[in-house]
């Protein structure tokens, strides 16, 4: 199992792990499983859920812990936080699962994407449904005496719904052999990344935190998040688009996709911003292509041209300083500031 340089907390939510994944195999005799099924979905488990940066998992402890102004949390509560945050990142591997299916992206986290693995391919849809489904076991195991279970339940769901839709959103406006530069807008990235990553990735591990540590679902603490998260995973999504055209293989561990795919990313708004006449024909006449890899070549050739980098150096000093005066402004009454400074902390200037 890969681990990360975080420190004890880190060890501490992996050492649940084994123990989710057991809760998951064990129940599964309930519902007629063989050894053989039971095998194969332990296999799945561990292929999709470990392996990634774990950055929305620690969130949700980083976020109990700050809240609760403890550093050391007691143990049930600490145990509750971390099933929350393994959720996220169950949540998380149902959609990268799915997510290179659609995207057919050949790699995640520096391996095969599971689709790729000869003996899965297409079941792996139906891989990522029980790989959602293992959230709702896990909630149902630890929560469903407390009297914020069905709030937990609502924002997942609800989570999911909001990423299905980004989801939607992101894959109509790349449609296969239909280029058509005029899809893509600035207002119509933002929908997408807003909706496909910002509250998976931001919103719901604070929001999660925040249910457990006793704030009522109707709190205004929740919209006070909402209005820095969301801009924050904007921010991050945006790093995303970079990283998958500038951002070196081995570190990301994936294979960027995004100008073949025909994506509204954030760099092809960027460029349609900036180009001439001309050489929007370039972009037209190369853009989401996906062999011979020379219409790529001709893309990232443009956007070298028009320094479509030095854009995206000035937009993160100018995104980081606007996020850094949001959170001065926080009433500190509601809710730490340090819950939001800790995020931005580990986005700001990432290059994986
Ligand atoms: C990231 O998009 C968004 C997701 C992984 C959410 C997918 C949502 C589903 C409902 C399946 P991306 O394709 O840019 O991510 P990556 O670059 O990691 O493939
Ligand atoms: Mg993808
Ligand atoms: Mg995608
Ligand atoms: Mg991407």
């Amino acid at each position: 199992m890969k681990r990360s340089s975080n420190g004890h907390y880190l060890q501490g939510i992996y050492r649940l792990f084994p123990q989710l994944t057991q809760d998951i195999l064990s129940d599964l005799p309930n519902f007629g499983a063989t050894p053989e099924m039971i095998s194969r979905i332990k296999d799945m488990i561990e292929y999709n859920v470990v392996g990634g940066k774990m950055n929305r998992g620690m969130s949700v402890v980083d976020t109990v812990k700050i809240v609760r102004g403890e550093s050391d949390l007691p143990a049930d509560i600490n145990e509750k936080a971390m099933v929350l945050g393994w959720s996220v990142e169950w949540l998380q591997a149902f959609f990268l699962v799915s997510d290179d299916i659609m995207d057919e992206s050949p790699t995640r986290r520096g391996q095969p994407a599971w689709y790729r693995k000869p003996e899965v391919g297409i079941l792996a849809i139906n891989d990522s449904f029980i790989l959602e489904a293992c959230i709702y076991r896990l909630f149902k195991k630890y929560f469903r005496s407390e009297p914020y279970y069905v709030d937990l339940i609502e924002l997942m769901l609800e989570t999911s719904y909001q990423t299905e839709l980004g989801q939607m959103v992101d894959i109509l406006t790349a449609s296969e052999n239909d280029v058509n530069l005029d899809r893509f807008s600035i207002e119509k990235h933002r929908y997408i990344v807003e909706y496909k990553t910002a509250y998976y990735s931001f919103y719901l591990p604070v929001a999660l935190a925040l249910l457990i540590t006793g704030t009522k679902a109707n709190s205004p603490v929740f919209q006070v998040a909402k209005d820095i998260l969301i801009p924050l995973g904007i921010y991050f999504q945006v790093q995303d688009d970079y990283l998958d055209c500038y951002g070196e293989p081995s570190v990301i561990g994936k294979i960027g996709t995004d100008i073949e795919d025909n994506k509204c990313s954030w760099l092809v708004v960027q460029a349609l911003d900036r180009v001439t006449p001309e050489q929007r024909q370039i972009l037209n006449d190369n853009y989401g292509r996906k062999t011979p890899a020379e219409h790529a070549q001709r893309v990232k050739e443009l956007y070298k041209k028009l320094d479509i980098e030095a854009v995206y150096r000035a937009y993160e000093d100018k995104t980081i300083a606007e996020l850094q005066d949001k959170i001065s402004k926080v009433d500190e009454s509601l809710v730490p500031r340090q819950v939001f400074t800790a995020f931005l902390n580990k986005v700001a200037n990432r290059s994986k």
